[in-house]
């Protein structure tokens, strides 16, 4: 059976999921899209030559009878709506970060799916699938360094959008740490502490970059967070943690030696589509799989949704006060004690 895909949203990584979907992946196709701006939703249909229909909004394209699942892939503010639809009609549905913009929006999504009875939500947090976090996992899992104990890691973006706000350090760029950072320690946060060093001359005067956010988890390990979005250099992803018996790190993107000038160099990448191109066609890939062999997605859930939330709120707070802000979430429900978030 072929999944059939509603996309709400056809901007950047949503075009960028069309494609995968289209030409690299198997077992989905596009058969219906929609976005607020019209035109962008008719453009994607002629790029990328699809079979699909255009829908003038999220809630028809949700009901169509023909969708078996929705990829929403718009702007933040706009996923609750639209995962809540899709639930509602007993669609699937991938939602890329965040699920909702508010913990209390991703709870009303939690209770939902509760409510329907079957996992029917996955979340876009795709380094999970990347390969050099795999591996880290594998090292944690295996015990090869004994307890971890303090994790020094990096977000950072050559240049950001000028509508980028301080806030968006969290929501959208240090979101994915907050995610893949527990999942990788199995372990719960505790509590957060922003700091803004110098402010680098690059960034406009509504942005505080870079920063710095002192996570504590529930264990003690102390994790030292760096988002900064006017880098320049190139999209650099970095992750070292350092446990009782050795340290592990994540490796760097592979890249020819490139010997020249007098100098023995590597290539950065400049794009986050590149650097997680095979983690988001991972991701992709196992949503479709899992739905086809077991009739539920596998992936990150609706409650790693939850717990994403919960700790950005904290941190967007942290960011106001100065001062280390408690992160408190509420127990887990048994419906998601078998997903793939922590199990701790
Ligand atoms: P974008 O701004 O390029 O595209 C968003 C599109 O959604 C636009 O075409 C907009 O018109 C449309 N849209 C907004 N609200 C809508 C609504 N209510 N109904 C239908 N269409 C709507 O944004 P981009 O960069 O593609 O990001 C989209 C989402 O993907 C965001 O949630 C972002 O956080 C996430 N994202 C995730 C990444 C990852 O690494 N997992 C990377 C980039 C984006
Ligand atoms: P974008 O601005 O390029 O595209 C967003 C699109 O959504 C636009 O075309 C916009 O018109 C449309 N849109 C907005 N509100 C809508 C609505 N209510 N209904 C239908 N369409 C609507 O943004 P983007 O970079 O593609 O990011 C989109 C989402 O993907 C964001 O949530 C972002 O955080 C996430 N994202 C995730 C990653 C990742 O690495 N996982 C990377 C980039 C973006
Ligand atoms: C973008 O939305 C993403 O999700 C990327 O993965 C991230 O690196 C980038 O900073 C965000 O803007």
């Amino acid at each position: 059976m072929t999944l059939r895909f509603g996309v709400i949203g056809t901007g950047a990584i949503g075009r960028d999921h069309i494609r995968r979907m289209t030409n690299t992946l198997s077992g989905g196709e596009i058969v219906a899209v929609t976005d607020v701006n019209q035109e962008a939703a008719k453009q994607a249909v002629g790029q990328f030559k699809l079979n699909a229909e255009i829908y003038p909004d999220d809630q028809s394209l949700v009901n169509a009878e023909n969708v078996d699942a929705v990829l929403v892939t718009s702007w933040g503010p706009a996923h609750e709506q639209s995962v809540l639809a899709a639930i509602k009609a007993g669609k699937y549905v991938f939602c890329e970060k965040p699920l909702a913009a508010t913990a209390a929006g991703c709870m009303n999504i939690v209770e939902a799916e509760i409510k329907h009875g079957k996992r029917l939500v996955q979340v876009g947090f795709m380094r999970r699938y990347d390969s050099g976090y795999v591996q880290l996992k594998e090292a944690l899992d295996s015990n090869m360094i004994g307890e971890p104990l303090i994790i020094r890691c990096a977000h950072r973006n050559p240049s950001c959008a000028e509508t980028y706000s301080t806030d968006m350090a969290v929501t959208d760029t240090l979101i994915h740490e907050i995610d893949v950072l527990h999942w990788l320690i199995d372990d719960d946060y505790k509590s957060v502490q922003a700091i803004f060093p110098k402010k680098t001359k690059r960034a406009l005067d509504h942005l505080q970059d870079p920063q710095i956010f002192l996570i504590e988890t529930e264990r003690g390990v102390h994790i030292h967070a760096e988002v900064f979005v006017n880098c320049k250099y190139g999209y650099d992803i970095q992750c070292e943690i350092v446990g009782e018996e050795g340290i592990i790190k994540l490796p760097e993107v592979s890249s020819i030696l490139i010997r020249k000038n007098a100098q023995l160099s590597k290539n950065i990448l400049m794009d986050w589509k590149e650097r997680f191109i095979d983690a988001y066609d991972k991701e992709l890939q196992s949503f479709i799989d899992s739905i086809r062999e077991t009739g539920e997605p596998s992936g990150p859930t609706a409650w790693d949704g939850y717990i994403a939330a919960v700790t950005a709120d904290a941190c967007v707070k942290a960011q106001k006060t100065g001062v280390r802000e408690p992160i408190a979430l509420k127990e887990k429900p048994d419906f998601y004690q078998d997903g793939s978030e922590s199990k701790r």
